[in-house]
Formats: structure tokens, sequence, C-alpha cells
């Protein structure tokens, strides 16, 4: 049978990443099958163009996997394969909260022959057999022999091919450059940013949050060995293609076992499989001097933070007292003395904050080492406890809100302030934080700093400005970057100084790489 994966796009942002499922669930597929992926974001597909697809490619099952904000895109597409005889597996963590929906139970159409319930690592198997012979079901749930959840371990995990899946989709070097960044350094004539998990689960249980639901409390890590021969798969990839890897490391908070985490990153060192990478991982954890050293040794270039807001009484309310603001700008410089720089995450629209909170948050930041400030809107998933009280308390103003989704929109009225209000407070964080003056001061108080490192915190700020502002093709781009020539003037004047300086000292063609070297650095 030839089964399809696929990927809705979430309309807002270019895919800079695959998403790990679609890959698993490839290495997890019985013998006998041919899976082929389609991930919306890197090739955009509409209802006409996936019936297309599946009549075409004769393909016997497909399979649909989509968060909240974009599943009303997954049962449309849904909708269009069902429409061509052909059956739909869904699964992902909204599906899994609300399987009566996608099955039509709950008095709306019906959009999928059968949902896989959590982690479908140990259901998928089952599910192609099935749909192979006929008899798919309804629900698949993650159960032992006695009716019992059971999350899988990850002890066994599966290889993922890395080193042979096709990524075409999925190199984030333009076309026409690629041919000449082959040649540069190490080469970069292709760059992927790979999502990897060393472990899942977290048992913070922040109110918001959809972790602590779905994958459990009990954490789960693969063994470091694994981890490893993955990273070095990888490693071997980008060499033979001459090219750069970066990895995510997708683990909800990567340091919840410091013990652990430190053994990893030690094996990693000690294997050589350091590539550049990113991490989610909690302020509180970041305490750890060994930790951050060890992170900075084994190739973290960037952290991921959930800090979602400067002020305690917010963060009790979401049941995330163990973020302690105090000591926010500790962490950062603790990470930005060993060049690791940091995604910090706010939250706006929580219970206590008022107007003028952006302008309060943004003055906080200024304070700190640069990174990647992003700001969303507190957004009541389904099935969190934050979705529970709201609704208790009569506060939800789209109940439904994912069956039109509309990006930073709340679904719910702030106790402090009005709903215009919150959204006036996020365009404000992201137009003070991403303007061509914002980043030229970031990258400008950087100038300590090798180079490398301020061609990095400028490529990312002008990637990640497109969360907010959409900036979807060339055109865009080009303006972008006319805003910006002032800051791409100063970097190309300090390169090429750099480069005459070392010309004058050295032989020209060691001083050419050495530049090269001190230029490249992934911008993740
Ligand atoms: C990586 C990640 C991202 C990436 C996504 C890009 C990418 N290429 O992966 C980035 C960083 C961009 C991102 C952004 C956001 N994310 Co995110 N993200 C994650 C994260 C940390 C890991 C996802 C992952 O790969 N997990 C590992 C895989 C193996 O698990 P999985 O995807 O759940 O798949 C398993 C099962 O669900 C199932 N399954 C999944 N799909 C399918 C399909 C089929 C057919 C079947 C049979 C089974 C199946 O089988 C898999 C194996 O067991 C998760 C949290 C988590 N730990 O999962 C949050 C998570 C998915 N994100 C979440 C959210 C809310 C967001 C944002 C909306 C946050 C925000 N406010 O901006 C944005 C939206 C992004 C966008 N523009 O679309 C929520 C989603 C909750 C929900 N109900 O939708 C999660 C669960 C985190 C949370 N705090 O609750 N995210
Ligand atoms: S620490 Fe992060 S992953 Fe864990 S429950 Fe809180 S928000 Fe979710």
């Amino acid at each position: 049978m030839r089964i399809l994966l696929y990927n809705p796009d979430n309309g807002v942002t270019r895919n800079f990443m695959p998403h790990l499922w679609m890959f698993l669930l490839q290495s997890l597929t019985p013998p006998g099958h041919e899976v082929l992926l389609v991930d919306g974001n890197a090739q955009p597909m509409d209802e006409d163009g996936i019936a297309r697809f599946v009549r075409e490619q004769n393909i016997g099952l497909v399979g649909i996997g989509a968060m909240t904000r974009m599943v009303a895109k997954a049962y449309r597409m849904a909708d269009a394969v069902r429409a061509t005889g052909v059956p739909v597996v869904m699964g992902g963590p909204h599906v899994t909260e609300m399987a009566d929906e996608a099955l039509g139970r709950s008095g709306g159409p019906r959009h999928a022959d059968a949902v896989a319930l959590g982690e479908a690592d140990e259901t998928w198997p089952k599910i192609v057999e099935d749909a192979a012979s006929g008899n798919l079901k309804d629900l698949y749930a993650p159960v032992d022999e006695f009716g019992k959840e059971r999350k899988p371990t990850l002890k066994a995990y599966p290889t993922i091919p890395w080193h042979k899946i096709d990524l075409d989709q999925f190199n984030l070097v333009p076309k026409m450059a690629a041919p000449m960044l082959r040649r540069l350094g190490e080469g970069w004539g292709t760059f992927r940013i790979i999502p990897m998990e060393s472990g899942r689960g977290c048992p913070y249980g922040c109110e918001f949050c959809t972790v602590t639901g779905f994958f459990g409390d009990s954490i789960r890590f693969r063994t470091n060995e694994s981890v490893v021969n993955e990273l070095l798969l990888l490693k071997a990839r980008a060499r033979s293609e001459r090219g750069q890897i970066a990895v995510f490391f997708i683990d909800d908070n990567f340091a919840i076992n410091i013990k652990r985490t430190k053994s990893l990153l030690r094996d990693i060192i000690a294997a050589g499989a350091q590539v550049h990478w990113v991490a989610q991982i909690s302020a509180n954890l970041l305490r750890d001097e060994e930790l951050v050293d060890l992170i900075a040794a084994s190739g973290g270039k960037w952290v991921f933070i959930g800090m979602e807001s400067i002020d305690p009484a917010n963060l009790a309310s979401v049941n995330k007292g163990f973020n302690k603001p105090g000591e926010y700008a500790a962490v950062l410089e603790r990470l930005a003395q060993r060049n690791v720089y940091a995604i910090t995450s706010f939250i706006f629209g929580m219970d206590n904050d008022t107007p003028g909170v952006a302008e309060r948050t943004l003055k906080e930041i200024h304070t700190w080492p640069p990174g990647l400030p992003i700001f969303g809107l507190l957004t009541p998933l389904p099935a969190t406890p934050l979705y529970t009280r709201l609704l208790e308390a009569g506060r939800l103003t789209r109940p439904k809100h994912w069956e039109e989704f509309i990006p930073f929109e709340m679904a719910h009225t702030p106790l402090k302030m009005t709903i215009p209000e919150a959204h006036a407070e996020v365009k404000y964080g992201w137009a003070n934080s991403y303007s061509a003056e914002a980043i030229a001061k970031a990258v400008d108080s950087l100038s300590h700093k090798p180079l490398g490192y301020r061609i990095n915190i400028f490529i990312a700020r002008m990637c990640f400005r497109g969360i907010y502002f959409p900036q979807m093709g060339p055109s865009a781009w080009l303006k972008l970057i006319f805003q910006n020539r002032r800051t791409i003037f100063n970097l190309v004047r300090d390169g090429f100084n750099i480069w005459r300086r070392q010309k004058g000292q050295d032989t020209p063609e060691g001083n050419l790489l050495q530049t090269a070297e001190q230029i490249q650095q992934p911008p993740v």
C-alpha cells in the first residue's frame, strides 16, 4: 500500500524545519508499504491538489497530523481525500483531545475514518495493517494488554534514516546561491534544521500547556547512544553534501533531568557528535553553571525559554510560579558569556496584565543580552486546565476558536484589559523588537563579539520577524533587506576589514578560509 503522510501549512510562516512525527511514523511503518511525505509549509497544497495527488500516486491511506491552529485546514484536506474514497487517519495533539469532533460524533461532519489517540509509536503499525486489510477502526489508543494506557518507551527508538531521506523540501539555502555557497569553508550548499527528540514528558503542568496531559508527567528518555548516533548520521550527511545541519531538540524541557542531560552532552562531546543546536529549557534549570558549560561545549547556540511574564502574580496564576523573573537577567548573562543566546517567549493577556505590559516587558528585555524575544497571547487550547477554568467562568468568547483560526487573536476576555488592548500589546512588542532600528541596536550591542555572532543574531531576527509580520515571497524580503541596509552594510564592512587585516598578515589562501570560518555561524 502507498501511504501519504500530510502536515497542513500553518498559514503564517514557511517551514524552517520538518515535522518529526512524519519521519518517525515513516520509520515505524511495517515493511511492504511505501510512505510519501508532504509538508504543506514546504510544498503548499490545496484541497484539489491533495485529491489529485492521492489519485495520481495511487495512495491507499492518508495520515494527517495537526496542532489546534492548523486543524481547520487539516479537516478540509481530510474531507477532500475522503471524497476520493481513500481513508484518512488523523493524529496529533488536537484530535487526541477532540476525537469526537474528528469522527463526527459531536454534531458536526465526520472528517476522519480513524483517530490515533496520543503517542502513536506503537499503534501506527497496527493502523497500517488494519487499513491494508480494510479493517480500519475508529479509534486507536496506546494501551497494554489489560486496556490500561501505556506510554511508549523510548529505549528502543527507531533509526530515522536521515542519511538517505529526501530533504529537498527543507533546504534553507536559496537554490540560486547554493552552488556558490557549497564552495565556502566547509560548505554551505545546504542548511537544514532537523528536529530530534531525546526525551518526552514534562511534569510541571503549566495551566495553558497540553504537554503534561498529552505526554504525561512520567519522563522517558532515549539512550545517549541512540541520540549520539543520530547526530553522527546527520553530521555525515551534511559533510557529504557540503552543507550544514543544525538540530532542534524538541524535548519540552531538554534539561528536565539535569544529571541525564549532562551525561548526554558529555557523550556528544566525547563522540565528536557536536552540531549547532537549539533546545527548550526552563529558566530555573539554567542556574547550573556546569550544565551551561556543557551546553556551549556540545554545540548549543540558542535556548528557547518560556519566560511568559515578568510578573510573578501572572506566573502564579498559570501554575508557572517556578519561573522567577528576578533571575532572568542572570540566566541570560550566564548563557551569553558562553556565546549562547536565548529565544525568550512572552505571553500577554494574562489575568494580571494591564495596558502597558508590553512596554514594561521591553524595558526589562533591554537590560538583558540581546536575544530573540517573541510575544503571543494566552490561548485556551482544548483539554488544558486553562480551557476548563475559562469555560467554567464563562470567559471564552470563541469556545471553538480553531474552527476559524485567526493569528494573534484572543479567544477569551482578559481580566484587567480588553481584547483589543491585549492585541495592541502584542503588536507593540513585535514592532519594537523587530523594527530596523531595534535590529540595528541589538546587533550593535554585540560589537565586542565575533562577527559570526552578530551575523547570526541579525539573520535570526530577520527570520523571526516573519512570525508576526507576514514576509512571504521575494518582494517582502527585498523590502526588509532595504529597510535593514545600514546594519547589512556595517556587517559586510566589518567582514571585509577582518579579511583585509588577515590578508596582510598571512598567506592569502589560509586567511580566506579563516575569514569564512569566522563568518559561518548558522542562524539558529
Ligand atoms: C517542535 C514544536 C514546534 C515547532 C513546529 C515546527 C516543526 N517543524 O516541528 C515550532 C517551534 C515552530 C512550534 C511552534 C508552535 N507550537 Co509547537 N511544539 C513543538 C513541540 C515542542 C514538539 C513537536 C514534536 O515534534 N513532538 C514530537 C512528536 C514525536 O510528537 P507529536 O508531534 O505529538 O507526534 C506524535 C503523536 O502526536 C502522534 N501523531 C502526530 N501526528 C500524527 C499523525 C498521524 C496520522 C498519526 C497516526 C499520529 C500522529 O504520533 C507521534 C508519535 O507518537 C510540541 C510539544 C511536544 N512535545 O510535542 C509543541 C506543540 C505541538 N506546539 C504547540 C503550540 C501551541 C505551538 C504554537 C501555536 C505556539 C505559539 N503560541 O506560537 C506555535 C505554532 C507554530 C505555527 N506557526 O504553526 C502545542 C500544540 C497544542 C495543540 N493543541 O495544538 C504543543 C503540543 C506544545 C504545548 N505547549 O502545548 N512548535
Ligand atoms: S514547563 Fe513547558 S512543557 Fe512543561 S508544562 Fe510548562 S509550558 Fe508545558
